[in-house]
């Protein structure tokens, strides 16, 4: 039941080795997964590729999947689905919002900004769990990255804050909806960590050093810690979960 020898898994969402995709990528590989990768643009490609080659004995696959695009999700899956046929679970990594929107006053949001944040950090959980549900033919699972912002106001996470409740929300629908098909799905709200993405939320420093002087563990957490998780979700471990959201915060979320 701990291992995932034979099993195949699609990750969206790495960027650089920085990445909490790459976390989780890394704890499914020493499990033994077999790992499919997405990647927004040919820019990431290379990189991608690269980390990829540094899992040892690892066969990965590599498709370009820009998830604003439904034809685009939809041809990513059909050819995945031509190339391995099954696979067991997704981690869906991916979330954008405009810098000028995750600083300052969350009422100036425009509303392109506002449905730009939503589209691809919320919407795109939808898209993407359509286009995986049929060739997840043994069951599967499908986990996504959320934050502590879309329960809470959280200063300067703004937009990303209410695409994230939408996401959470999104999840639990999702979760309805699929587990039928023996398909579970769950969201890590996962600590700050610095990565490219968290770069774009202003005053970011203050946020990693709030958490080192307050959550129970005294410390941030890592992107292996919420790769552990992520294994723990798209393994039968969890068997019994769905719909759920798990917190790798150090324990932050639990404060008044
Ligand atoms: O503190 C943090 N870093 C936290 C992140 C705390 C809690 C949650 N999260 C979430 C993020 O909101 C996101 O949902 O974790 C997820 C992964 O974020 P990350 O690892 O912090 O960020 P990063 O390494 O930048 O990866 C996010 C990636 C994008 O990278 P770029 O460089 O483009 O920002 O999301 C992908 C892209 O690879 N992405 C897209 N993928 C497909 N289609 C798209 C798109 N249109 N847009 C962005």
């Amino acid at each position: 039941n701990f291992s995932l020898e034979g099993r195949t898994y699609v990750i969206m969402g790495v960027a650089n080795k920085r990445s909490i995709a790459w976390g989780i990528a890394t704890s499914l590989h020493a499990a033994g997964a077999r790992l499919i990768f997405t990647y927004a643009n040919e820019r990431f490609e290379k990189p991608v590729r690269d980390l990829a080659a540094t899992l040892d004995g690892q066969d990965a696959l590599f498709y370009q999947c820009d998830v604003t695009s439904d034809e685009a999700v939809q041809t990513t899956f059909d050819q995945i689905k031509e190339d391995v046929g099954t696979i067991h679970g997704l981690a869906h990594c991916i979330a954008f919002a405009q810098k000028e929107d995750l600083k300052g006053d969350f009422v100036d949001t425009s509303r392109d900004g506002y449905l730009l944040a939503h589209n691809i950090s919320a919407y795109s959980l939808v898209a993407v769990s359509r286009a995986a549900q049929p060739l997840m033919t043994e069951g599967g699972g499908i986990v996504t990255l959320t934050y502590l912002g879309g329960e809470r106001v959280v200063k300067n996470y703004n937009v990303m804050g209410v695409a994230k409740a939408s996401l959470d929300a999104t999840m639990k629908y999702l979760a309805n909806d699929l587990g039928q098909h023996g398909v579970r799905v769950n969201a890590i709200s996962a600590g700050p960590i610095r990565t490219l993405s968290a770069k774009g939320v202003g005053d970011f420093n203050a946020i990693l050093k709030n958490i080192e002087e307050k959550a129970p563990l005294r410390r941030t957490v890592t992107q292996e810690e919420v790769g552990d998780t992520a294994y723990y979700l798209l393994s039968n471990l969890s068997r019994g979960v769905t719909g759920e959201i798990i917190h790798v915060d150090s324990g932050y979320s639990i404060l008044g």
